[in-house]
């Protein structure tokens, strides 16, 4: 082989593996992508999320999934960010029907102000998750204290949301609002504690144990 054959063989050996590392590279870095909260005048703002009983779309067809509001479109993602020592407005339109928990603990609403949340226009700060409708999905901030708890959709509604997320408010939902405190800058990492992972061991595998499904981080920025 030429010299200059040699050459080209070397590199372009060398661009794949150049490839094949920063492949691996963009693979461990993965994040879903992180969306902001829309301020609210001075030190508050708002975030808006959902809570679909399957994603209904490639990769995961069959996970449950939140969804996170960024302007007017929908973003499958779990990172946001928000202010530092700010209150947090929470909108969530939670679409998954419910079951029990594993821990009857996680049944509660926690350091949200005000100390219950709201749900259709009623205060809660407890559900009975054997009784009814049980728990669809829940919001906690292990580092911060915060709970908050999403009750499920009528198992017997015939409106329930099967098309690809997210879901469109002409389905039945239920609507929850709450507002959190923040305190310095940080990652908090932030995960539903309902067991809503059908087909994996005791419900807690896969979309729970997978960034941008049922668990993210909340960035606090100065
Ligand atoms: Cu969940």
């Amino acid at each position: 082989m030429a010299k200059s054959g040699r050459i080209a063989a070397v590199l372009v050996a060398l661009a794949a593996v150049v490839a094949v590392a920063a492949g691996v590279v963009v693979y461990l870095v993965a994040y879903p992508p992180t969306a902001s909260a829309s301020p609210v005048g001075s030190a508050s703002a708002e975030v808006t999320m959902q809570t679909v009983p399957a994603y209904n779309q490639d990769p995961e067809p069959t996970w449950v999934s939140y969804m996170i509001k960024q302007g007017d479109s929908w973003v499958h993602t779990t990172m946001f960010q928000v202010p530092a020592h700010s209150l947090v407005h929470f909108t969530v339109y939670q679409f998954d029907t419910g079951s029990p928990l594993r821990n009857p603990f996680m049944n509660q609403t926690a350091n949200l102000v005000g100390g219950a949340e709201n749900v259709n226009g009623k205060d809660v700060s407890l559900i009975d998750a054997n009784v009814g409708d049980g728990v669809g999905h829940s919001f906690a901030i292990p580092a911060l204290g915060v709970s908050a708890i999403f009750p499920g959709v009528s198992g017997d509604s015939t409106n329930q949301c099967d098309v690809a997320a997210p879901c469109p408010m002409t389905f039945d939902h239920n609507t929850i609002t709450f507002t959190i405190q923040t305190g310095d800058p940080g990652s908090y990492a932030w995960q539903c504690f309902v067991p809503c992972a059908l087909g994996y061991p005791i419900g807690f595998g896969g979309p729970m144990s997978t960034l941008g499904y049922m668990n993210g981080f909340m960035e606090v920025v100065a």
